[in-house]
């Protein structure tokens, strides 16, 4: 308990709890959010994140895919979406022109498509069926990541069909595990202000159970920094918990902060590092059934990203060739870095990087290769260095 450093006395009981392996409360969570003593509660992730994972930081090479951006949804926390009114102003892309995008920046280096897309109103799930099919026959190595519940959810109702139907043909397309966008802050108060006419958290949580009934696995994510209250974030990650005890399939968590630019909230300001990386060491702490939790870079920054790695994150997520949606609101750390920037990214935060693919199954790189997405496009140059970010496509 000393090694801790602890200046928080009410930090105490929930360290001995952590250190004997105790499962921790909605109490002990809103300590953890609302402390100052940020260290403490960085020290105390770090040694659940060690537990878990020992000193490796997982990363993987993967590029980014939205057929399109047009969205009945309106989200005021969204800078992505342009309203069906306004499609033009927006892009929709055939079967054809979403695989020739994927095109531009897949070789066989990258192990995962990450799809996700608006809420289109004429986009049913056969069209989605054709898509997966289409991109299984051009890049077959490739895991395709899609949908989200809100998705999965919004196709289900547009085809007049069931989650389960929708899941079952999409599997049977190529559909290989789902990412964790979506769920925002379950709160009713807060989804009221930023994401009006989504999905419920209730629903959202459903859908999840759905998936990994089915047999896929899934990611979750919370969107921290907006009209959220600390103690909305932990009940949050709370009912993650619920949900994760009773299907089991999560396997990675991914605080996301939340970037106003271009949103209707453009008034808030920008998450500063602290409440980055405490939200960090809340989630490892509470979450303490789902293996993995991301920083990811695009959205903190990669400085913050690489302290995240001692405050219990264990992931930098990956090379995220031609990631929009952060880029609409304001993301300044750019999109597609290479494998060689994210190696050495870990390297210089003390961590040993391992390359995965969506399972989070070791990836020999020696057998991963490729050129232009994943590995090595800045790798040739003649210095030593650490590469720069590549430019958005
Ligand atoms: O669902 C939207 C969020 C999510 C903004 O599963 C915003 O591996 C910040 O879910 N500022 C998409 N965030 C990103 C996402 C994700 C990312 C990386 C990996 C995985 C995974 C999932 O981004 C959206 C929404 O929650 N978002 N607008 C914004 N202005």
């Amino acid at each position: 308990m000393d090694q801790l450093r602890l200046r928080d006395d009410r930090l105490r009981p929930v360290a001995a709890k952590v250190l004997a392996g105790r499962r921790l409360d909605r109490d002990d969570g809103v300590v953890i959010a609302s402390t100052a003593d940020l260290l403490g509660v960085g020290r105390l992730a770090n040694l659940v994140r060690e537990r878990l994972h020992g000193n490796r930081t997982y990363y993987n090479v993967n590029r980014h895919l939205n057929p399109t951006n047009v969205c009945v949804a309106s989200c005021g926390l969204c800078a992505f979406y342009v309203p069906w009114k306004e499609k033009d102003r927006g892009w929709t892309y055939t079967v054809e022109e979403a695989v020739d995008v994927a095109a531009r920046d897949v070789d066989e280096s990258v192990s995962e498509l990450h799809i996700v897309s608006g809420l289109h109103p004429k986009l049913k799930v056969d069209y989605y069926e054709e898509l997966f099919r289409a991109l299984k026959i051009r890049f077959p190595w490739v895991h395709l990541k899609a949908l989200t519940m809100v998705e999965l959810d919004f196709l289900a109702s547009l085809s007049r069909t069931t989650v389960e139907e929708v899941v079952d043909r999409l599997k049977k397309a190529g559909l290989d595990s789902c990412p964790g966008g979506g769920a925002e802050i379950f709160a009713p108060r807060v989804r009221e202000q930023i994401c009006d006419h989504k999905t419920s958290g209730e629903r959202w949580l459903e859908v999840a159970s759905i998936v990994h009934r089915l047999g896929l696995k899934s990611n979750c994510t919370m969107l921290y920094g907006h009209v959220e209250r600390a103690e909305e974030r932990v009940d949050h990650l709370l009912a993650l918990r619920v949900q994760q005890d009773a299907s089991g399939g999560f396997q990675c968590l991914i605080p996301l902060a939340f970037h106003p630019a271009n949103t209707e909230l453009d008034h808030l300001p920008s998450t500063g590092g602290r409440l980055d990386l405490q939200t960090i060491a809340l989630s490892r702490l509470m979450l303490d059934n789902v293996p993995h939790l991301k920083a990811y870079w695009i959205m903190l920054g990669e400085k913050v990203a690489q302290v995240a790695q001692h405050f219990g994150a264990n992931d930098l997520d990956g090379t995220i060739h031609d990631e929009r949606i952060t880029q609409a609101a304001g993301g300044s750390a750019g999109t597609g870095i290479s494998r060689r920037r994210l190696e050495f990214l870990i390297r210089e935060a003390d961590r040993i990087p391992v390359l995965r693919d969506t399972l989070y199954r070791e990836i020999d790189p020696s057998l991963s290769g490729g050129s232009s997405a994943g590995s090595d496009v800045a790798s040739s140059t003649a210095d030593s260095g650490p590469p720069a970010s590549v430019a958005v496509s």
